[in-house]
């Protein structure tokens, strides 16, 4: 019988139902109950996308196909899947709990999100191997830590520049901009070394010399609701400060550093970005985001198996 090895995909998570919302701002926020005003903020910008976001479902999705992947591709081990969130239940610590439970001692770990941050990649990781260790160290976690800059990651975003190029008129796409964005992270980060900035640049690199879009921005979106600063240029503003500048005609938001069309897609892209677009009278173009689709699976497992040959 092959060895089951368990395969352990993180995300953030979202709410199950409207009144799930509380609990969960209230988790993000560490444990302090948000303001009746951001909650209503926050509830106000989920019916905007139809009531709640198609995050959970997405994530159950990419963790099923990418294991189906992993099973396909080799049969040396049979892997098995555990889905464990940032923010909301099945938490990461439940994921881990459920492989010891079933006697799982090799697992390795992927979180839906590309780019390296002490705040994101590594504090999903983090609390995977803390969990692991509380319940007797006898399950040995292999964390992939980033994946950004991975062939087939970047061949789906060319594609995907390339499809909405292929969608504009003539004048558009001679005055077209391309915006590569990833969510906001207080500055305080580049402080500590964070490599979170330099990697959303590399990645919007690599997508500008694969694909045939001429002009790309790096921006970032969905900044909290802090005094602190946060890294910049926010995307709406980036819109219309290049639109002022430059004059371009059709915008193309890329953000990639997200992996499927959740809230901060649905609001902060296709409604927010699109006003401002709209307002200068310039086109608003989103391609798909990664989902399942298979380039972007294959990413993930070839992630996975240069992190185990290491
Ligand atoms: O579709 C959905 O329901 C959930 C979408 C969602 C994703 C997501 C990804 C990231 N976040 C990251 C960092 C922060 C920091 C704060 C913060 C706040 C929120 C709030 C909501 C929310 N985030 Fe999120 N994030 C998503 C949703 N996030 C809702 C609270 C209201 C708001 O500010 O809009 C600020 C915390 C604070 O106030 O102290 C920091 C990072 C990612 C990308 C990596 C990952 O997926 O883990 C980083 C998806």
């Amino acid at each position: 019988m092959k060895e089951v090895r368990g395969l352990l995909v993180m995300a953030y998570g979202t709410p199950y139902k409207e009144e799930d919302i509380e609990r969960y701002y209230t988790h993000i926020r560490h444990g302090r109950k948000p303001s009746q005003e951001h909650l209503d903020d926050l509830t106000e910008r989920y019916r905007a996308i139809g009531g709640i976001s198609p995050l959970a479902k997405m994530t159950e999705a990419q963790a099923h196909a990418l294991c189906a992947r992993l099973n396909e591709v080799q049969d040396e081990v049979e892997y098995k899947v555990f889905i464990g969130l940032k923010h909301i239940e099945p938490f990461v610590e439940d994921a881990v709990e459920a492989m010891v439970k079933e006697g799982i001692t090799e697992a390795v770990s992927i979180v839906l999100a590309p780019h390296f941050s002490t705040f994101s990649i590594k504090s999903y990781n983090g609390r995977a191997k803390e969990a692991a260790e509380k319940l007797g160290g006898t399950l040995n976690i292999t964390s992939v830590e980033a994946w950004y800059d991975e062939p087939k990651f970047i061949e789906f975003w060319k594609d995907a520049v390339n499809g909405e190029l292929a969608k504009m008129t003539e004048e558009e796409r001679a005055n077209a901009c391309l915006i590569v964005s990833n969510h906001s992270l207080p500055e305080k980060i580049k402080l500590a070394g964070d490599p979170y900035e330099e990697q959303l640049v590399e990645t919007a690199r690599l997508i500008e010399e694969a694909s045939d879009i001429v002009n790309v921005e790096v921006g970032w979106q969905s900044a909290g609701q802090t005094p602190e600063p946060w890294l910049g240029p926010d995307v709406q503003d980036l819109t219309k400060e290049l639109f002022e500048q430059k004059g371009y005609k059709a915008f193309i938001y890329t953000p990639v550093g997200f992996v499927t069309e959740h809230l901060e897609v649905l609001y902060d892209n296709d409604i927010e970005c699109k006003v401002v677009c709209d307002e200068i009278g310039a086109s608003y173009y989103r391609p798909t985001m990664p989902n399942t689709h298979p380039l972007f699976i294959d990413a993930m497992v070839d992630a996975i198996n240069k992190k185990l040959a290491e």
